[in-house]
């Protein structure tokens, strides 16, 4: 199977954890993308959705699913989104997407995280893949000199020959060459560097369910 198919396959296994009648939040991403067109096809059985992402949100609106804002929903049974890496604890990085910030909001409101993600994505320890955070652009110098007192090389996010600009109109610091041995702890210490708005670390809270799309079949693990 391609890693398409393997992201297919977790996408359509999604579905079973989509609680009928009620506001589902969704994430970005090409797997969450795969399963908006999974959740387009029982569109008729949910009240509607919670975006991560302004693509997230054109993508349900295009499939006919109306989008809620947060601030009109007070609770969701499931929050369901890709990831960049995850342990099997749970643990994950997320943020590759620049959606990082919306994308922990919402799953904040859910009472269930279900991760969706191709099997490379499974990690006995996070930090190969380097840790997004995002950052309000006046203390990226100051956030970026912070970061570099706990071990890693930070590196500005770019698109285009500018930094990238996320929704929320802030800028991304991925943070390379970090060895994440407690992955609770440093998403605190993080989180506590003024000038940060949020680090893709999800940690604190990690997914409830991991679904992991593998040759032999979608893994489990909760
Ligand atoms: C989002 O999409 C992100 O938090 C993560 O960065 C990314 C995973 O992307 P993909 O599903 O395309 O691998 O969930």
């Amino acid at each position: 199977m391609t890693q398409d198919e393997l992201k297919q396959a977790v996408a359509r296994a999604a579905i079973e954890y989509v609680v009928e009648g009620e506001i589902i939040g969704v994430g970005t991403g090409s797997t969450a993308n795969y399963f908006i067109d999974e959740l387009g096809k029982i569109k008729d059985r949910i009240k509607g959705a919670v975006a991560s992402s302004e693509a997230t949100a054109e993508r349900l609106k295009s499939h006919g699913i109306q989008v809620f804002d947060l601030n009109d929903v007070t609770s969701m049974p499931v929050y369901i989104d890709g990831a960049d890496e995850i342990t099997a604890s749970g643990a994950m990085i997320k943020g590759g997407g620049a959606a990082l910030t919306r994308e922990k909001i919402v799953a904040s409101v859910a009472d269930k995280f279900v991760c969706i993600a191709d099997g490379s994505k499974l990690v006995d320890k996070l930090g190969k893949f380097p840790l997004p955070v995002e950052v309000i652009p006046m203390a990226q110098a100051a956030v970026a000199r912070q970061l570099t007192k706990l071990g890693g090389e930070p590196r500005l996010r770019m698109k285009d020959g500018q930094p990238l600009v996320t929704d929320n109109g802030c800028y991304i610091l991925d943070l390379h060459g970090l060895q994440i041995a407690d992955p609770v702890a440093l998403e605190e210490q993080i989180n506590n560097i003024v000038g940060v708005v949020t680090v893709g670390l999800f940690a604190r809270r990690g997914a409830n369910v991991g679904l992991l799309g593998m040759a032999e079949g979608v893994k489990k693990f909760t």
